[in-house]
């Protein structure tokens, strides 16, 4: 197959990965969405050069205000698009908009070439940079909604609860406390791409990258498309061994708080926070 090229850099990135991640049974038809912060200066540059004609479209006022977002460029996938498509029609699967007046509206400034307005869950896309930006001092870019399958049907086995399900995704591989020491907080089942749905994930994501929205999937937040996809990879993983575990019988053993511990203290260096729930209780 020949080498996937864009002009738009963040595209060409963008675009390979979320064919990888409908590959990985991830995101199947429209299902999930992706959006990326993008750096303000680098692509204005990259829009002027290669896109010189394009005017700016009018401002669509948006269901949430996000003062801390004005001005900021976000790469997004449209609304009924879909994640399997993204190589062969890039330009349709994606859009570039703006945020502008002061964070209650966004235009489009590139992209949904079949006139697709930006994802449904738009509104809690820009909850959660507006969150994580703050909270990761600019790091995180990234967020990613996909409905993966072992991880949803954990929902409908395990208590919805975020202590016991982390503990149980901890306490199956030792990698899941380096890469996810700040957890997996549960959201209960609330109607997609709704006011309520961003609003009970905003308070979540003050304290975790990571949330499971009960029976629909995963939405986290990362720097880059390698490393969401490295968190999610291994979100899934743990959670299809926690259910093949389930599958014959439930667990005879596990991974003790006492080594946990150990590796939260030998890895430190590498996790993104001071894990909560490292106690037996
Ligand atoms: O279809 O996944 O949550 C897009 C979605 C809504
Ligand atoms: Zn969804």
């Amino acid at each position: 197959m020949a080498v996937f090229t864009h002009p738009i850099s963040f595209v060409k990135e963008a675009a390979p990965f979320l064919h990888l991640c409908w590959k990985m049974g991830w995101n199947e038809a429209n299902g999930g969405n992706f959006s990326w912060r993008l750096p303000a200066q680098e692509i204005e540059g990259i829009l002027s050069r290669h896109y010189p004609e394009l005017a700016p479209q009018a401002a669509v006022p948006m269901p949430i205000d996000e003062p801390e977002l004005d001005g900021e460029y976000f790469l997004v996938t449209g609304s009924g698009q879909f994640f399997r498509h993204a190589l062969e029609h890039p330009n349709q699967v994606f859009g570039i908009v703006q945020i502008v007046e002061q964070g209650t509206a966004y235009r489009v400034a590139w992209g949904f070439s079949s006139g697709a307005k930006p994802t449904s869950e738009f509104a809690t896309h820009l909850v959660a940079h507006a969150i994580r930006k703050r909270v990761s001092n600019g790091r995180e870019r990234i967020i990613l909604h996909s409905h993966l399958p072992e991880f949803i049907a954990l929902s409908f086995l395990e208590p919805l609860d975020s202590r016991a399900l982390t503990r149980a995704l901890w306490e199956k591989m030792p990698e899941c406390i380096v890469i996810f020491p700040d957890g997996v907080r549960v959201v209960p089942l609330l109607l997609p791409g709704t006011v309520e749905i961003a609003e009970a994930s905003a308070e979540a994501l003050k304290h975790s990258r990571v949330i499971s929205w009960s029976h629909h999937g995963i939405f986290v937040s990362e720097e880059s498309p390698n490393k969401v996809f490295a968190l999610v990879e291994t979100i899934e993983k743990a959670a299809a061994i926690h259910r093949k575990v389930l599958s014959a019988g439930g667990p005879k053993r596990r991974i003790s708080t006492e080594i946990l511990t150990e590796l939260a203290e030998k890895f430190g260096h590498m996790m993104v926070a001071k894990p909560d729930w490292l106690d037996d209780a």
